[in-house]
């Protein structure tokens, strides 16, 4: 508690006296009127693991939603109006176990924590900058007065390092959200700055469904040299780490819903390009976007739905299926952790002597990737320290061999009602699982080259060489948008 309050007094002088008044956000029921002119104290968060719901203990009901590694900021209600304290500052972030990245976030992680508010709520978000540059907030497809829009220059002056602004607006429209700055708006996104904010409707909705299970969280991608802390600011599209709420595989929490639960899933993209989010096992609805909940009649069935940069979009299925469903990104190198780019493909490549010769000149020299990549996983390279490693999680039949935008839905019918905690792999019910033919195999006919005109193919198949030629593309940096 001290650290907070000195924490508070470094804002300077205009707390004043006030600051010995200042509560915990949970204990708002006992707050001064004093305390209530101030701002209140911000709620910092130090672990990156997925925490439970907040479950509203004043205002409007709502079943609340799960930020997955992350969490819902606790408000005050002062006078009827929900007051939030967002603090902008530099922050550590476990991106995975063994891999922490220096990022710029809110109350102590990035992304910051979702804002969860009910249609006509009456919002005040205090906003304190301690990054060493100026920001803004902006609210991302809020109807609101303008001059709240947060956009530096324009709507507003920007936030001074050490200064705090004030933010009030109702919330008009229900539906899924985001905020982030709009001030050096390239540098501080590719820092880590942003965050969700949901707002539930107020009573039964025609077009929003109730569900079970409602889960949020934002695509981010960063670019930071294996080894390194700290995200290039200046890259474009050449990023090297695909996460979810800054987190990558196997650092993302599954998520774990009971067999026949109704799930939503509420997904913002705030990267630089677009990332086509699928599930397997299970067939879903966009049921909203940022501009609102879709009309019922324009909704279609999907497995894959993709997400364009600065949109959002809420999937709902009924999780009817038991077991282990991936659910991730399906851009494949989305699903790959930090990863030198100039890598040839040596698929095919046979090295034999020369890696002896190398060898001669470098004792440690390996060939990689002769036979795809898979056994570089298994191989433990080694890498240097804060490395995620590049594709790995360990599954119950060996490596899943997936970084980056990659998680499992765990659908259980024996978890009990409010018990999500993670239930291990699923066990597959005795002869439903694929596994070795030790049966007789039949060799595959092929028509062979100096017959395929007699077969009614076309003739040039004569002239082609006996062995493959492999045409290298150049190697240089290439763009993976
Ligand atoms: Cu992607």
């Amino acid at each position: 508690m001290s650290s907070r309050r000195n924490f508070l007094s470094g804002l300077g002088a205009s707390l004043g006296a006030s600051i010995a008044g200042i509560t915990a956000a949970a204990t708002a029921a006992s707050v001064s009127k004093v305390a209530m002119a101030a701002l209140p104290e911000p709620v910092m968060q130090t672990s990156p693991d997925t925490m439970p719901p907040l479950v509203p203990n004043n205002g409007r009901p709502y079943n609340p939603v799960v930020t997955l590694n992350g969490w819902t900021l606790p408000w005050r209600m002062n006078n009827g109006i929900k007051e939030f304290h967002l603090v902008a500052e530099p922050v550590v972030r476990e991106m995975a176990p063994g891999f922490k990245a220096h990022l710029w976030g809110y109350n102590g992680q990035s992304p910051g924590p979702t804002l969860e508010v009910v249609e006509g709520d009456r919002v005040r978000i205090f906003v304190t900058n301690k990054l060493p540059e100026h920001t803004s907030v902006h609210w991302h497809g809020q109807r609101l007065p303008n001059g709240m829009d947060g956009v530096s220059g324009l709507t507003q002056k920007s936030i001074p390092p050490g200064k705090t602004f004030v933010y009030e607006f109702v919330a008009r429209r229900p539906g899924t959200f985001m905020y982030h700055p709009h001030a050096d708006e390239m540098v501080q996104m590719a820092m880590g700055m942003m965050g969700s904010w949901v707002t539930h409707p107020k009573g039964k909705h025609p077009q929003i469904d109730e569900v079970d299970r409602d889960f949020v969280f934002l695509l981010n991608s960063y670019d930071i040299d294996p080894g390194a802390y700290t995200p290039k600011v200046m890259t474009m599209l050449d990023f090297n780490l695909w996460s979810w709420n800054s987190r990558v595989f196997p650092g993302i929490d599954p998520l774990v819903v009971r067999k026949n639960d109704k799930v939503r899933i509420r997904v913002g993209n705030l990267t630089m390009t677009n990332h086509p989010i699928h599930i397997h096992g299970h067939e879903f609805q966009v049921t909203g976007t940022d501009g609102g909940p879709v009309p019922r009649s324009a909704r279609w069935p999907e497995v894959t739905t993709d997400i364009a940069v600065g949109q959002m979009r809420q999937i709902e299925f009924l999780a009817d299926e038991e077991g282990d469903w991936s659910f991730h990104c399906h851009k494949a190198h989305h699903t790959m952790n930090a990863m030198g780019h100039e890598v040839p493909t040596m698929i095919g490549v046979d090295h034999t002597g020369v890696a002896k010769q190398i060898n001669s000149l470098i004792p440690d020299y390996m060939v990689m990737g002769e036979r795809g990549m898979a056994d570089m996983i298994e191989m433990e390279m080694p890498v240097p320290d804060n490395t995620a490693p590049m594709m790995t999680g360990d599954g119950p039949f060996g490596s899943v061999e997936m970084g980056g935008m990659f998680s499992v839905v765990k659908v259980r019918k024996d978890q009990k009602p409010g018990d999500y905690k993670d239930p291990g792999w699923y066990k597959h019910p005795p002869g439903t699982v694929a596994h070795e033919w030790t049966g007789k195999v039949a060799e595959p006919v092929r028509a062979r080259a100096d017959t395929a005109s007699s077969k009614g193919m076309p003739t040039e198949k004569k002239n082609q060489p006996e062995v493959e030629v492999q045409v290298r593309k150049p190697v240089g940096k290439m763009n993976h948008g």
